[in-house]
């Protein structure tokens, strides 16, 4: 089972008498009273519960002899909230999605309840992510944060960025479900549809797949709107002799993909257009071989810089001897390569981690030129193996010819 697979290798961890507390998010208002933003777990609690209902409390402990136990404290609604809001996840359930040892209702987590836990405890660890807790567990957590815990991120990364088995075919899938959206935003472009179209209907896509959903807002920037990394106005249409960037991901039982492509909305790219982009798909190339157990990602972000700045001298937008200034290259390419992926698209998990088999992350180098008006990133999900690493979306068409090929087929 997903969830007492992960709290086995979070147990490994634990000293004896030690103790981790665990909420869930809570529910975010979006406008009114009564209306939130849609949901989404908490991505520690998810993995350690596998339940994806808000306002839940998980608490894990390691007694003196090493012996284990979990336990859920289980949200319960009011009368009202069952009459508007209807299903909740009954104590049954929770019991059978989790395995956990004992299910109580979150009202139970009394003060006594607590103190008991911080005697028989040496460390208290909290999972203190930034969710925002509302409510009744808001009151336990601020309890909470008035006790002498450390942070359980660290414990939770360790485990999070080495990806099981379960976990790598989630990502697959998820990666499987961005590559046919893709191919709808293919069949998009060449109906001349507009970047806020072209983004409806593959956030329409994800949501319509069982156990689907959006890993992040697509990116759709047509021409120099791909320049803006973040580009969110959804404002153009895409122009005959323009590019268009799409970066999106399906999330698949909450795990996410990450993907970016660019096409020639005429079905060809032009001489400068390919110049460029031959250069970024030498840069991401290059730099897939470079991503192997003992590397880290700042030593990945080394690397990338120096071949983007050659990159630079040969596309004429610098000299020789501007490349040894890392900010004239950044001018150009102001982000990184890589970010570990998972249950959050940018998933737990810092910039010196050495890398290891099982580890998933981005390659994604990308090159923004104002001057030429043009933006290009190409992105792959990487997965680390013990030979060196296996690309999860070398089947996503990437080569111009290829990409030429996809979108003028049919
Ligand atoms: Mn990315």
């Amino acid at each position: 089972m997903f969830a007492k697979f992960n709290r086995d290798r979070l147990y490994r961890l634990l000293n004896n008498n030690s103790l981790a507390i665990i909420p869930a998010s809570s529910k975010a208002l979006r406008n009114g009273d009564q209306f939130y933003f849609p949901f989404r777990q908490n991505s520690d609690f998810y993995y350690l519960t596998g339940i994806k209902e808000p306002d839940n409390l998980l608490v894990i402990y390691k007694n003196n002899s090493g012996d284990t136990k979990s336990l859920l404290f289980l949200y319960e609604p009011s009368e009202k909230e069952k009459i508007y809001d209807g299903h909740f996840l009954s104590p049954h359930d929770a019991l059978n999605i989790s395995g956990v040892d004992y299910v109580y209702k979150l009202t139970d987590f009394k003060k006594e309840f607590f103190e008991d836990f911080f005697e028989i405890s040496n460390k208290i660890f909290f999972c203190n992510n930034g969710s925002f807790a509302t409510g009744e567990l808001k009151s336990i957590t601020d309890t909470i944060k008035e006790k002498d815990f450390t942070p359980l991120k660290d414990l939770m990364a360790k485990i999070r960025l080495i990806k099981s088995e379960e976990e790598i075919k989630r990502i697959k899938k998820a990666i499987d479900i961005t590559y046919e959206a893709l191919d709808l935003a293919v069949s998009l472009i060449k109906k001349k549809a507009t970047e806020r179209e072209i983004y409806a209907q593959l956030t329409a896509f994800y949501l319509s797949k069982e156990n689907g959903g959006v890993a992040f807002d697509p990116i759709v920037a047509a021409g120099k709107n791909a320049i803006i990394l973040h580009y969110t106005r959804l404002g153009s249409t895409p122009r005959e002799n323009d590019l268009v960037l799409i970066d999106t991901g399906a999330e698949y039982k909450m795990y996410a993909g990450d993907i970016t492509r660019v096409f020639p909305v005429n079905g060809k790219f032009s001489k400068k257009q390919k110049l460029v982009y031959e250069e970024v798909l030498h840069i991401q190339r290059t730099m897939i071989k470079e991503i192997k157990t003992g590397t880290s990602i700042k030593e990945l972000n080394k690397k990338t810089l120096q071949l983007t700045g050659e990159a630079l001298v040969k596309l004429g937008l610098l000299k020789k001897e501007e490349i040894s200034d890392e900010t004239a290259i950044k001018k150009y390419y102001p982000h990184g390569l890589s970010h570990f992926m998972g249950l959050d698209v940018h998933d737990i998990g810092g910039k010196e981690i050495v890398l290891q088999p099982g580890m998933v992350l981005t390659c994604e180098p990308g090159l923004y030129i104002p001057e030429w008006e043009t933006g290009i990133r190409l992105e792959d999900d990487i997965l680390v193996t013990e030979n060196g690493n296996e690309n999860l979306s070398v089947h996503i068409p990437i080569f111009p010819e290829d990409v030429e090929r996809w979108i003028n087929k049919g």
